[in-house]
């Protein structure tokens, strides 16, 4: 299908190589950060273009959360996915899998190329992450509200084992109108599962438009409060802010944290930017330059 050849030439014409670890966190630059960020931005909207489907604008908004975490703090092993010292990443809001899909090439659990198969039947890189089909995946996701419950179970099961590893997960600010996340929120205060820390993409976007008219969710800060979480509010594309809240989390003790990310949907992308419209859209040949060329003009803005 020419989409799927385009993406894959695209994808083959890398213009910033990021090199690969054997083993993560790795201490990148904070220049290093922000070209990893760059190049994932390219591969969502390369993979979701060469799918003709997809979900770019969530996957853009969380795309410098993740990518401060998974290149600077998260504990992981590319060549050994179940290495016992891992720390855990769980998307509660699964449907970003081309976030996920990306990180994962990116840092070298497979090939880049790889990401060209997108959303293709038989392809291990299906629309939201399925365990059946690729090892890494922790656990299936894109049925919105679960996710968290399953990262509370892993840090509850960690903890009775006295063990070090740090549990994070992801969810969407419209996902947090599913019951299921307040369950997983009161229980994991109760639990003091200090070693929890959630990352609350707030874009103020969901699939129907603006959070607050579908289902208001404000205040979020003082909920979380309330539930006897620590929290911290930074801009959800500052590196510098997203560290120090990283830093943050695992330092604390006796409660979880929530990183509350204030976030734009389809960050980076000019014409998918707060546009509900990009929620599960993908570009067309007429639009794939234009993004490419928004990416590769912040690089170069960031450059000179
Ligand atoms: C239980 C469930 N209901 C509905 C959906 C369909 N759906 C997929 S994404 C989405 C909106 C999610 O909004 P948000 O959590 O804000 O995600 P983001 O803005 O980060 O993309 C919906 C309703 C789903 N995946 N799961
Ligand atoms: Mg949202």
């Amino acid at each position: 299908m020419k989409r799927r050849e385009l993406g894959l030439r695209y994808l083959k014409e890398n213009p910033y190589d990021v090199k690969t670890f054997d083993q993560y966190p790795v201490s990148f630059t904070r220049e290093g950060i922000f070209h990893f960020c760059q190049q994932i931005r390219r591969d969502i909207v390369l993979s979701t273009f060469a799918a003709g489907s997809g979900h770019p604008g969530g996957s853009l908004s969380a795309t410098d959360m993740m990518g401060v975490l998974w290149t600077s703090f998260l504990k992981h092993k590319p060549t050994l996915p179940t290495w016992e010292d891992r720390d855990y990443m769980i998307y509660s809001k699964g449907h970003v899998s081309p976030l996920i899909y990306s990180l994962y090439a990116e840092t070298g659990y497979f090939e880049r190329e790889l990401l060209s198969t997108f959303r293709e039947f038989g392809s291990p890189l299906q629309g939201h992450p399925a365990k059946s089909k690729l090892d890494c995946v922790e656990v299936s996701s894109g049925s919105l509200g679960q996710g968290l419950s399953v990262a509370a179970g892993i840090a509850m099961g960690l903890k009775q084992d006295h063990k070090e590893n740090h549990v994070f997960a992801l969810c969407g600010d419209g996902e947090s109108q599913e019951g299921q996340i307040w369950e997983a929120i009161m229980s994991s205060a109760h639990y003091r599962l200090d070693n929890l820390t959630l990352f609350f993409d707030y874009n103020n976007l969901e699939i129907d438009g603006w959070v607050e008219d579908v289902m208001g969710i404000a205040p979020v800060q003082e909920k979380f409060e309330a539930f006897n979480w620590h929290t911290v509010v930074i801009d959800g594309h500052n590196i510098d802010e997203i560290s120090n809240a990283i830093q943050i989390a695992l330092q604390n003790k006796n409660r979880p944290t929530v990183i509350i990310g204030k976030t734009v949907k389809g960050k980076g992308v000019s014409f998918m930017e707060n546009e509900a419209d990009w929620h599960g859209k993908a570009p067309n040949e007429e639009q794939l330059p234009i993004a490419l060329g928004d990416i590769d003009r912040e690089v170069e803005e960031w450059t000179h």
